[in-house]
């Protein structure tokens, strides 16, 4: 571990400076603000000298160097996280209480910079903390939002947004880098221009705005490697202010050219899957992919020099999902239009750098965009989007049969759009799914028609966390129990926590694991009962569902499971459950309405079962408002029950799941996603699974006899009520019914299989509480559980990468 300072004396004096510097006032009297402020300042700084000696590093041992292309990285706080990854958290701890503050309310001070959705933005951010782990030159390349994720506020029942305003105070990590700025054209026409026999191309014409870097350091684990991730911020190009307009009183007129420059990087699309269609999304993403291939081609010259042929060598450029997509187009038009290779020459070039990830096999999430729309945006990436689709129809055997579906299947123009996906997989050497299952499915079926042309491109990594947030960080008395079990390596190397199987043995070990969990539980409940006023018993089962809301992730299901338990203890004196708490948290898509009634749903149940006292020592429904990384990093380690229910075969991985593994939650979960990789690990004895298989669901669909009618009706008492009742007023006291959701289940036949898996759902909840009376059997689970998750952390998923696609 290289440290940063030499002693405690030694930062209390730097932070005490650094505090003055900033704020001009001693230390005892300034605000927590200025403190935080003149810590992560501090912390940063350290960080960009050991990131330049990295650097300097990386140059001499002529390391390839690894961008990772993500419209989204959800990186949360930051300064706790770098205590840890820099070996001093204790220490600064220490003196921050002997210089009168606290360290935790500090790092509550930090903005929880929320520039991503959910499962894709959090992955991408935890690979940076691995690829900075692993030694791995790796570049986060993105987008500086100045709005985040919106904060969701709860109003009778009802998901409101708001904007997040995240740099309102300043963000210390970030350094502004207008040295590197880079031109973004759009619009414009192609012009060529003959040399000799060759045409080269130009656009004239453009509208032009700049792409400003901003640059924040990742600090690996251990201290020895700072990497960057780079976010890009979009300006006017020059100062185009109109001076008599201003003095004409219309001051929006005169500063019009920043506000449409600036539009560009105001907001993130609050969509996990499938906002096709606005310019300014489209604007977005060439943004950030042509600025930050600027970058990369910068740094390659710089080291050696214009050797284009030797870019796949020390260059790999791999696009998160399809929003990178034009990754491949752009490189292709700055090596023939500005380096002068030939099509053949560049496309081979391109080709070996490029690598592509899949997160989804959901239809409304695979880009397209109208061809109308992009051709005038981008006029030559359009051009040579055309000739690559060109070259791909000839290179097509006609003397196949099927090749016409084929084509139609694999074009990425069609039907008057452009297909991002297909283009993702032409220009890659390396299409990869994120768990086993959906790896398969996408050779089998969304992707098939390519797999069968080059399978040889196709190969799962299975997605991973960091256990240095989502242990460490999150957990610190289980992590304090589970190093003085084993040791401290687990931090550096996950699969050491199969050391705590041993420990499944000692009863006295399984009962401080207990005590753990416990003291997680009242943080939650202190938490809850601040943001909510809802009071939560530690000593009920805290049962969670914590994930973007959507139809396929069957929170529905969840709360008519809730409802289903609440009609039967108000009419069967002799039915009784484990008292629990059901736990859901979440937001959903601004436009997704559906998602946003399921919302209004679980906290309008919430309303009636917390107000009725003859059901309250046995449940409580809560539901925390404002999912985020901050408040994600409490729930986690307090969770007993992992819900991971979606319809088998919709989600591609799921990353909560692991995170929950980890902190000791047993997974009550479909065979779908990372889910089935979970239950080999830990063995299906020691989680619980339930439902419908990917094949069956198939199957079901394929028969054409499913009737969602008949589910219904035969089990009148139980499910039938549960529906009647989303529509008889029982709930309605909030807000109103729910006619929405019944009608929305019943018109789609049941789509998500809802009704179909209901049953057994609930039946599988029942056997899996009814085993938490055993405490000791369910603590050595949960201990299990952590025991087997050290393969899901994202040091082994980045490492794969790294051999199996990357070569770096
Ligand atoms: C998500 C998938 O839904 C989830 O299953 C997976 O774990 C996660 O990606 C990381 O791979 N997909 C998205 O968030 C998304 O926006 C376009 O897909």
């Amino acid at each position: 571990m290289d440290t940063i300072f030499n002693s405690k004396q030694e930062f209390i004096e730097e932070y005490r400076e650094a505090v003055r510097e900033l704020s001009g006032k001693k230390f005892e009297i300034t605000s927590d603000i200025d403190r935080f402020n003149a810590l992560a300042g501090l912390i940063a700084s350290k960080a960009r000298s050991v990131s330049a000696r990295t650097d300097d590093r990386f140059k001499k041992e002529g390391k390839k160097r690894v961008y990772y292309f993500s419209i989204e990285f959800l990186i949360g706080r930051l300064l706790d996280n770098y205590l840890i990854n820099f070996g001093i958290r204790d220490m600064v701890d220490e003196a921050l209480r002997e210089m009168g503050c606290n360290l935790d309310d500090l790092c509550r001070m930090e903005p929880d910079a929320a520039l991503g959705n959910g499962g894709l933005g959090r992955l991408a951010a935890c690979f940076l903390d691995s690829m900075a782990h692993e030694d791995i030159a790796g570049y986060g390349n993105g987008m500086r939002y100045r709005y985040g994720l919106f904060k969701q506020e709860i109003v009778d029942g009802r998901q409101v947004e708001v904007a997040d305003e995240w740099l309102s105070r300043g963000y210390p990590w970030e350094v502004r880098r207008p040295d590197k700025a880079v031109r973004i054209g759009f619009g414009g026409h192609v012009v060529g221009h003959t040399e000799g026999d060759r045409i080269f191309y130009s656009v004239e014409g453009t509208e032009d705005v700049l792409a400003v870097p901003y640059d924040i350091p990742v600090v690996g684990f251990g201290g020895k490697t700072v990497n960057k991730l780079r976010v890009w911020s979009a300006e006017p190009i020059d100062e185009h202010f109109d001076l008599e307009a201003f003095n004409r009183g219309e001051y929006a007129m005169a500063d019009a050219s920043r506000a449409d420059a600036e539009a560009i990087s105001a907001i993130l699309y609050p969509n996990d899957a499938g906002e096709h269609g606005r310019l300014l999304r489209l604007k977005q993403e060439y943004l950030f992919v042509a600025a930050g291939i600027r970058t990369a081609l910068d740094v390659f010259r710089r080291e050696h020099g214009a050797k284009w042929e030797l870019l796949p060598d020390y260059v790999a450029i791999h696009t998160n999902d399809t929003h990178p997509a034009m990754c491949g187009p752009e490189l292709m038009r700055i090596l023939m239009d500005e380096e002068k290779l030939t099509w053949e020459e560049a496309w081979d070039i391109v080709t070996k750098t490029i690598s592509y990830t899949n997160h989804t096999i959901l239809p409304e999430a695979l880009e397209k965009w109208p061809i109308a729309t992009f051709s005038k945006l981008l006029p030559r990436i359009y051009d040579i989007i055309d000739e690559i689709n060109r070259r791909w129809r000839d290179s097509f055997d006609t003397s196949q049969e099927g090749w016409q579906e084929r084509l139609r299947k694999t074009s990425v123009l069609w039907d008057g759009e452009v297909r991002m996906a297909n283009l993702s997989v032409i220009c890659s050497h390396s299409v990869n799914g994120v768990a086993k299952i959906h790896t398969d499915i996408l050779k089998r079926s969304v992707l098939n028609d390519f797999y069968a042309l080059t399978p040889e491109k196709f190969n799962n990594k299975t997605n991973g966390i960091t256990p240095r947030r989502f242990l460490a960080e999150a957990n610190p008395s289980y992590s304090k129990l589970i190093t003085e079990a084993i040791g401290p390596k687990w931090m550096d190397d996950a699969d050491e926590l199969k050391k705590l199987v041993e420990f499944e043995k000692d009863p006295s070990f399984l009962v401080r694991v207990g005590d753990s969990k416990r003291q997680n539980k009242v943080r939650l409940a202190r938490y809850v009962r601040r943001e909510t006023g809802l009071v939560i018993d530690p000593d009920s089962i805290f049962d969670v569902q914590v994930k973007r809301f959507h139809a396929y992730k069957r929170q529905l299901m969840n709360i008519m499971k809730v409802m289903d338990l609440y009609n039967r203890l108000l009419d069967d004196s002799s039915f009784s459950i484990q008292p629990t708490t059901f736990i859901f948290s979440g937001k959903a898509a601004s436009s997704y309405t559906f998602a946003k009634e399921v919302i209004r749903l679980i906290n309008s149940v919430a309303d009636v079962v917390n107000n009725d006292s003859r059901v309250n020592d046995l449940m409580k429904v809560c539901f925390i408002p404002n999912f985020r990384v901050s408040n994600a990093q409490l729930i986690y380690p307090a969770a007993e029950i992992s819900e991971q229910i979606s319809t088998a075969g919709k989600e591609a991985s799921g990353t909560s799941n692991m995170k929950l593994m980890m902190n000791g939650a047993i997974t009550l979960g479909t065979m779908d996603g990372a889910n089935i990789e979970i239950a080999q690990l830990a063995g299906e004895e020691n989680e619980k699974i339930f439902g419908l298989t990917t094949p069956e669901v198939e199957e079901l669909r394929a028969s054409g006899n499913y009737f969602a009618w008949d589910v219904v009706n035969a089990d009148r008492d139980r499910l039938g009520r549960v529906m009647s009742e989303l529509t008889d007023n029982t709930f309605a006291g909030l807000s109103g019914n729910f006619d929405s959701i019944h009608n929305e289940v019943m018109s789609n036949n049941d789509y998500d299989l809802v009704l179909k898996d209901f049953r057994s759902y609930v039946d599988a909840w029942e056997e899996l509480t009814s085993s938490y009376a055993d405490t000791r059997d369910w603590n050595r689970r949960a201990l299990h559980n952590t025991a087997m998750s050290g393969w899901f952390s994202s040091d082994r998923t980045i490492r794969e990468y790294r051999d199996e696609i990357w070569h770096a």
